[in-house]
């Protein structure tokens, strides 16, 4: 046999040998019982923090990003590349994955409130996709632009599409599109956005795989592999499921890893190309990337259980959560390849905690939360979003940091030119368009369901239409958090009916700061949760992060629950040498801050003494509407995190030294 030959049928043994070993035993195993999502249509917040943040992003977010595409050309490079303009490819290779993101998020927007003029403008958008799709299905405007050109696009205008797929980001691109798709479909029904990423995905699933004629591609920068996941449950189609668990099992297998151009010194594990997945221990390399792999794979064990999948994906969380996250829920410490760095080495001025990162962060928790159920997810979950996440936007919901570091002297530009504030929009627009897409999404997160029942997992003023126990059943929850913490939970059934209502309550409000022991409190005192049912006091019994109440429901069912507030002074793990001796300030979920605005110009030499005590005072007036901390003794204000850099440049720290 020519060497050709054999290598060619030895090659395609290892393949099928690979896909057998890694698809066949998850066809085979039972189903696990998943909490099922409840879909972002049925929730809809009312008032209080995140519906003004919900508002926020139809009014202005989206349509601010929206704007930023049209601007930059990134809009026109789909009409160029459909022939329906004349012109040039305008931007980055990734620029197609931003537009995508931004109607995936105005697709949430329709979801939360209907508004025909946007329904329109996206139809127009689409339109242009769909002239720049290829015959065949292919989408990449730069190298359909660029097709005939040689020069500085060489690498796209060669005759093999995806041959540098790590790092030409073809199939991260589609992936948003498929996003897009899923949520453009749910929104309005239409199928214009998901026939284009139909017609794309199938062109994929004739392209890649092991079968003889087809290429093996390992994604560059992972997102396609829950997209597909995503598109196969709306579509059903088997093959969509296969080609993403493909793309996860052929990491550390691809042979096209020779044309990796290896800028940042990560090697291959740079897009977690290292080792086989399942050989695979910790978190590393560029942190959007990785964390979009980890959430695949909690995608697909929500499907099917695999227990390969599971220990490596609990090694994987365990070592980002317990040895690699900000105080904030940020990732990724390192600037250079956007990278997680070493255990416990997390700097704080030159922190990079990229908000793109904080986003995966909480998308990789509620996927591990919707596998197994429990709490601890949705707590690191929480803390990012009111903090890591919350702080990548302005309060006006406009300006956007790329990089999120713990301190600032004011002065250094770590915002990618920016300076020390938030900037409008970047030539690599990741946050913003990430932004934009999770802000409205937010709703679908505050609730799920399991064991026939609902689960209250996040505290905000907004109304949830579910069936439960064959009965339909509306849950509506009024508070003031994450300001103080009293819920009130109204349940009406249609009729009466027996179910569980279980309700999350905090890991901060049992004294826990974060799972694990990166972060804890400095004292564990906190006044155990109380709970009432129809005005009577009733036992607050929290087991695994959960109230679960089991009773026959009646139409006006009040459900009150008082969380005790105190301010808690953190301290963080020994391991973590930039925070030795050092003290950071927290009330609920809130992380605070203290910003030269507010301290006489100065806040990176504040100190903080043992005995200090704030007082919260609601402020309407200030940053959007925030409890500030007053310490009298010391005469120190403290703000939100979040809220920082909002009143132009400053000095601020999250982390005091302590007086000693
Ligand atoms: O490569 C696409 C996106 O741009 C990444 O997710 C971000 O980290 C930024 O590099
Ligand atoms: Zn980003």
């Amino acid at each position: 046999m020519p060497e050709f030959h054999t290598n060619f049928v030895l090659s395609m043994i290892k393949y099928l040998v690979l896909f057998t070993a890694t698809l066949l035993p998850s066809l085979l195993l039972p189903q696990p019982g998943p909490v099922t999502p409840v879909p972002l249509k049925n929730t809809k917040t009312n008032q209080g923090f995140w519906h003004d943040r919900v508002q926020l992003a139809h009014d202005v977010t989206v349509p601010h990003a929206l704007h930023q595409c049209e601007e930059s050309g990134r809009i026109d490079n789909f009409a160029v590349a459909g022939g329906l303009k004349k012109g040039v490819f305008q931007g980055i290779r990734f620029n197609d994955s931003d537009v995508f993101k931004v109607v995936e998020g105005a697709a949430y927007v329709l979801q939360n409130q209907y508004d025909p003029k946007l329904d329109h403008y996206l139809d127009s958008l689409i339109t242009l996709f769909a002239a720049a799709q290829e015959p065949d299905g292919y989408l990449y405007t730069i190298r359909t632009i660029n097709k005939d050109t040689t020069g500085s696009y060489d690498w796209i205008a060669g005759p093999y599409r995806y041959a540098f797929e790590n790092g030409s980001h073809e199939l991260y691109n589609v992936g948003h599109l498929y996003e897009a798709a899923v949520a453009h479909y749910e929104a309005t029904g239409k199928k214009n956005l998901l026939n284009v990423a139909v017609k794309n995905a199938d062109h994929l699933v004739k392209t890649i795989g092991p079968n003889p004629g087809q290429i093996v591609v390992v994604p560059g920068h992972e997102e396609i592999e829950s997209a597909l996941v995503r598109l196969y449950k709306v579509t059903g189609k088997k093959e969509y499921l296969a080609l993403s668990k493909f793309f996860i099992d052929m990491r550390g297998r691809s042979d096209k890893r020779t044309l990796f151009l290896d800028e940042h010194k990560l090697g291959p594990a740079y897009f977690q190309d290292q080792v086989p997945f399942v050989r695979q221990k910790e978190a590393v390399g560029h942190a959007v990337r990785a964390q979009y792999l980890y959430a695949a794979v909690a995608d697909h064990l929500a499907i099917q259980d695999d227990p390969k999948y599971d220990a490596t994906i609990d090694a994987i969380w365990e070592d980002a959560t317990f040895k690699k996250q900000y105080i904030t829920g940020g990732m990724g410490a390192r600037e250079d390849g956007e990278a997680f760095d070493k255990p416990y080495v997390l700097p704080n001025d030159n922190a990079y905690a990229e908000t793109c990162a904080a986003i995966a962060n909480m998308l990789w928790n509620h996927k591990m939360y919707l596998v197994t159920g429990e709490a601890k997810y949705m707590d690191v979950f929480e803390r990012v979003l009111y903090n890591g996440f919350l702080a990548g936007m302005s309060v006006k919901g406009n300006a956007f940091f790329y990089v999120n570091p713990m301190s600032s002297n004011g002065i250094n530009d770590f915002n990618k030119g920016a300076g020390a504030v938030r900037h409008e929009w970047f030539g690599t627009a990741c946050c913003p368009t990430n932004v934009s897409r999770f802000l409205p999404s937010m709703p679908a997160y505050i609730y799920a369901m399991r064991d026939n029942g609902l689960v209250i997992n996040l505290f905000a003023g907004s109304e949830t239409n579910v069936t439960l126990a064959n009965v339909p059943v509306k849950v509506s929850q009024q508070t003031s958090y994450p300001w103080e913490g009293n819920v009130r939970i109204s349940v009406n059934p249609e009729k009466p009916a027996e179910f569980p209502l279980s309700v999350r309550i905090p890991g901060w409000a049992t004294g826990e700061a974060i799972p694990g022991n990166l972060y804890a409190y400095e004292d564990k005192l906190s006044k155990p949760v109380t709970l009432s049912i129809n005005g009577k006091k009733s036992e607050a019994v929290i087991e695994k992060g959960y109230i679960k109440l089991n009773r026959k429901w009646k139409k006006g069912d009040v459900v009150e629950l008082t969380l005790d507030m105190p301010v808690r002074k953190v301290v963080s793990n020994e391991n973590i040498k930039s925070n030795a001796g050092k003290v950071a300030i927290e009330r609920g979920p809130v992380l605070y801050c203290a910003e030269g605005h507010d301290n006489g110009g100065k806040a990176l030499t504040i100190s903080m003494s043992g005995t200090q005590d704030f007082t919260p005072v609601f402020q309407k007036e200030m940053l959007g509407g925030i409890n500030v901390l007053k310490s009298k003794e010391e005469n120190v204000t403290l703000i939100p995190y979040y809220a920082w850099a909002n009143r132009g440049a400053s000095e601020m720290t999250i982390w005091f030294n302590k007086k000693q």
